[in-house]
């Protein structure tokens, strides 16, 4: 009789362990996938956040550029090859955007009174043109240059 309780026990014991070891399993995966998610979006707030602590002994240069129809208030940006760059990218007008083809910089297009930081390391000797790409607003004047020495 206290043979088949033991029995039981165990069994129970057993089985417990069973389904507490396949629970336990998913919510190790779950992290994962969300961590691998996490750093294929990008999201520019958290990524500035990390390159900010990585790149301390570098130089970042910070400039603001703001958009209104059809210009932007800085038309020349001027740094050093390998400088780590800030650029707040303010609307006052409507929606636009900052481009710079060739250092793959690319804001969000941004609505009038909203802000975006974004942040590049000027790799590259040369003059970059920066501007609008919304419409045809590099045409009716949205450009800049970058300049890189
Ligand atoms: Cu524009």
């Amino acid at each position: 009789m206290s043979k088949n309780i033991f029995l039981i026990v165990s069994l129970v014991v057993i089985l417990g362990f069973g389904i507490f070891y396949f629970i336990s399993k998913k919510p190790v995966l779950a992290p994962t996938t969300e961590q691998a998610n996490q750093t294929l979006q990008p999201t520019p707030t958290v990524p500035s956040l990390a390159s900010q602590s990585a790149a301390t002994n570098s130089q970042i240069k910070e400039f603001t550029v703001t958009a209104s129809n059809y210009k932007f208030d800085t038309v020349e940006i001027k740094v050093k090859k390998g400088d780590r760059v800030r650029v707040t990218f303010k609307n006052s007008a409507a929606f636009h955007n900052f481009v710079i083809d060739e250092l793959n910089v690319k804001t969000s297009v941004i609505g009038s009174g909203k802000v975006e930081t974004i942040e590049f390391t000027a790799d590259k000797i040369g003059t970059f043109e920066y501007y609008c790409s919304v419409g045809n607003h590099r045409q009716l004047g949205m450009v800049g240059k970058l300049i890189v020495e």
